[in-house]
């Protein structure tokens, strides 16, 4: 244990949640949108999703590497490991963060940027956030969309992101690939993320085309990333790879043919990339032999809530398929002429006892001393439910969560009997439109760092 607040852990160990079913919460919860499930705090990280959105800058130094590059291509290069780099964090972390408050901030200033981030909207969530350093802006938003599959929930982290490197002129947009948590029924949690992501560079033209593969039949391509950057008239310059978790290499495309005419098996993949692992298991098609399971499972305090009926009609069994993240591939690519251009920091060695944070996410809730005095009150890092989870007072946190939910529920409800002026509106951030995609957006609306705060508004 800790007894000051330290970078390499936090005040305490998590508490095991084995005598917990997640099913018998979330079984209420199917349909509901990310900010209407209410879930035990045993099952979440002493974070908000505000902070969880802020791990994607654990490595914003890549941002930096990519201005200092003359060459676009090679620019477009650091950035595309930025964007894999920028999911890294999500590997195992199965704990949810909080759902910020409407109106929420919060704040990070490192030596080489600092970021701003504020829950704009509360149903649907939106949460928006501004970093600004020397050589680059990173802004975006993100609205959590979520989808039942039965044994999984799919989400979709809708809104887009953009990376602009004044030096050049350039901006750089994309939106996040879906990510799936598998096993919510039974069985051992875990995160999949897959799709594509396709990275613009607005002023070139240059274009990357990256792809998140579903794990597979034996979990063959279990993280696995690959993609091509191309040029405007859509030649294919260059072959990414890599594995989200870990790292991300470039080669030229000549050794790419070279390799791949000798080494097709590595690449020809059973799965295609458009959707989950699992994505047969619709709630219609719950397979018995989950039901079975369902049945025998031990359940904690919630036992009372758990009634399952047989559905009519029972779906194919998978063939060894999603329910259980075997282990990771471990064929290796090493196509000649590569360059690494990411590679992750180990999580440290305590990270099992501690929600499997990386040291950047155990960093997040440090208050420096001086710091409450200078934080806009809006700071979730003065949020007393996520302070009583981290500090191990699972009763307290509970307590703390229900009476802030409620307290922001009465909030509404005096806004909305106000006659005009009840519309809530954000501080720091106003809608508009995104001068790169030219789409509806959350646009940073300055003055934060001003720091001229005044009490108001008094949400926790
Ligand atoms: C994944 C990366 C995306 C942004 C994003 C949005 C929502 C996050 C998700 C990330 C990771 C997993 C997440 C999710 C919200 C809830 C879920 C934290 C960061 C956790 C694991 C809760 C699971 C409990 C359910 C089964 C409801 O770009």
């Amino acid at each position: 244990m800790c007894l000051t607040v330290c970078m390499q852990c936090l005040p305490v160990p998590m508490f095991s949640r084995n005598d917990f079913s997640i099913w018998s919460v979330l079984k209420n919860s199917i349909g509901k949108e990310l900010s209407k499930i209410t879930m035990p705090v045993v099952f979440n990280e002493p974070l908000s999703f505000l902070q969880r959105m802020v791990e994607y800058m654990e490595y914003a130094h890549l941002i930096k590497e990519a201005s200092s590059k003359e060459d676009p291509v090679e620019r477009l290069q650091y950035i595309c490991a930025f964007a894999v780099s920028a999911l890294a964090s999500n590997w195992d972390r199965l704990g949810k963060p909080f759902n910020p408050l409407l109106g929420e901030t919060y704040e990070l200033e490192r030596t080489e940027y600092r970021v701003i981030c504020e829950q704009v909207s509360h149903h649907p969530p939106i949460s928006a956030f501004h970093a600004d350093s020397e050589d680059f802006i990173f802004h975006g938003s993100i609205h959590p969309k979520l989808k039942f599959w039965g044994k999984s929930v799919e989400i979709q982290p809708k809104g887009t992101v953009t990376v602009e490197l004044p030096k050049w002129g350039e901006a750089y947009t994309w939106t996040n690939v879906n990510c799936c948590v598998h096993n919510i029924i039974v069985g051992k949690l875990w995160i999949e993320q897959y799709g594509t992501l396709e990275i613009v560079n607005s002023v070139t033209g240059h274009k990357a085309v990256l792809t998140f593969k579903p794990a597979g039949w034996f979990s063959k391509d279990l993280h696995r990333v690959e993609g091509f950057i191309m040029d405007k008239n859509k030649k294919k310059l260059h072959f990414l790879y890599g594995k989200w978790t870990d790292f991300l290499r470039v080669t030229d495309f000549v050794s790419y043919e070279g390799y791949f005419k000798e080494n097709a098996h590595k690449f020809r993949s059973a799965n295609d990339s458009k959707g989950p692992s699992s994505n047969s298991d619709s709630p219609s098609q719950t397979p018995k032999k989950v039901l079975a399971k369902l049945n025998s499972l031990k359940v904690g305090p919630f036992k009372s809530q758990t009634s399952i009926s047989e559905p009519d009609d029972s779906g194919p069994v998978e063939p060894g398929g999603s329910d259980i993240p075997k282990c990771d591939s471990t064929y290796s690519i090493d196509i000649p002429n590569s360059t690494t251009l990411w590679e992750a920091t180990p999580r440290p060695a305590n990270a099992a006892e501690y929600y499997q944070f990386t040291l950047f996410a155990m960093s997040l809730n440090e208050m420096e001393p001086g710091m409450e005095k200078k934080i806009c009150p809006t700071d979730c890092r003065l949020r007393p439910d996520i302070k009583k989870l981290e500090n191990g007072d699972l009763d307290g946190a509970a307590a703390e969560k229900t009476r802030l939910e409620e307290q922001q529920r009465d909030a509404r409800k005096a806004r909305k009997g106000k006659k005009g002026s009840g519309e809530w509106k954000p501080r720091w951030f106003c809608q508009g439109t995104n001068p790169h995609t030219g789409q509806e957006d959350w646009l940073y609306t300055g003055g934060y760092w001003d720091r001229n705060y005044g009490p108001d508004p008094q949400i926790f």
